[in-house]
């Protein structure tokens, strides 16, 4: 693994936490932090001993947005650029074949909303805060919220956190969907390993391909993604994992997944 200057890659197999590390600007998402976390993102996904990511940020902040320093002089072009820059880094987090959990430790504004609601899905803290603030800098979010924030949320939901910018508490964000779970602060690592080490004893292949057909379902219609998850079925049957899982039952043991 390259060497980061603002993130941490902990691995801690079969699991590995990536965690941003700019705690001074809460975390506020830079070129560099980008950059970082599409490194550090291809190389866990290809490492083998690496099952499930969680992704959290240092300090008191999950990460409070793009940074609004860097980009405020950006030209139109370089604008662009670091636009499409942080829609291809998420889109790589949303289509990983791992799973992707957000740990959300504190502020997750903007961007860092957006990156949450890239990962597959969310815990938090009870001291979570979340909200879209980008128009009140003139601006709309831009890093997938418009996209993903309606098919997590619903148009209704996902339009009042946009159109408003307002921050909510992490008890609002469970009642609207937005986090699967809530815990005290110095429990949520503990617990968010607790339910990415239960993801990870899974085979790791029908993992990878139940997530490409739950992203399917908010992307796509029923025919696609049914004909998706027909055939997405029929190649795990053929894996030497789904033989394991289906003799481990009958032999009364747990199944030890081989990725093959
Ligand atoms: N960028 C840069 N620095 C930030 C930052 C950010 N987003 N958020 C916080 N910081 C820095 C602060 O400037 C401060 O630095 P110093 O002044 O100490 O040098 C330090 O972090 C601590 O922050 P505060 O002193 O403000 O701490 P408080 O506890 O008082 O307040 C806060 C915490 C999170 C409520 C506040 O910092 C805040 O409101 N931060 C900004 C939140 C925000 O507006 N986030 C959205 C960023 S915009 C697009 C694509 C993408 C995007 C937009 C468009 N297109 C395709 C068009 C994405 C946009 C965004 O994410």
């Amino acid at each position: 693994m390259a060497d980061f200057q603002d993130i941490l890659v902990v691995k801690e197999s079969p699991l590995a936490i990536v965690s941003i590390n700019r705690p001074k600007a809460l975390n506020a998402l830079n070129a560099r932090v980008l950059t970082e976390l599409g490194q550090a993102m291809a190389a866990l996904g290809d490492d083998p001993e690496v099952r499930v990511i969680l992704v959290t940020g240092e300090g008191r902040a999950f990460v409070a947005g793009a940074d609004i320093k860097e980009m405020k002089d950006l030209d139109l072009v370089a604008f662009r650029q670091f636009i499409a820059h942080g829609q291809k880094v998420f889109y790589q987090i949303d289509t990983l074949e791992k799973p992707v959990i957000a740990v959300v430790n504190g502020f997750a504004l903007g961007g860092g909303s957006e990156l949450a609601m890239a990962c597959d899905f969310r815990l938090a803290s009870d001291k979570a805060k979340f909200g879209l603030p980008e128009v009140g800098l003139g601006l709309f979010p831009g890093f997938g919220g418009t996209q993903r924030g309606p098919r997590l949320l619903g148009r209704g939901m996902a339009s009042e956190l946009v159109f408003s910018g307002g921050m909510i508490d992490a008890a609002e964000a469970l009642r609207i969907g937005l986090v699967n779970h809530v815990y005290p602060a110095d429990q949520l690592m503990d617990e968010a390993k607790k339910i990415a080490l239960a993801i990870a004893k899974q085979s790791p292949l029908a993992v990878a391909r139940a997530k490409t057909a739950v992203k399917m379902a908010g992307d796509t219609t029923l025919e696609a993604g049914l004909a998706f998850e027909r055939d997405a079925m029929a190649l795990v049957f053929a894996t030497e994992d789904r033989l394991e899982g289906m003799n481990a039952f009958v032999e009364k043991r747990k199944p030890e997944f081989k990725g093959k």
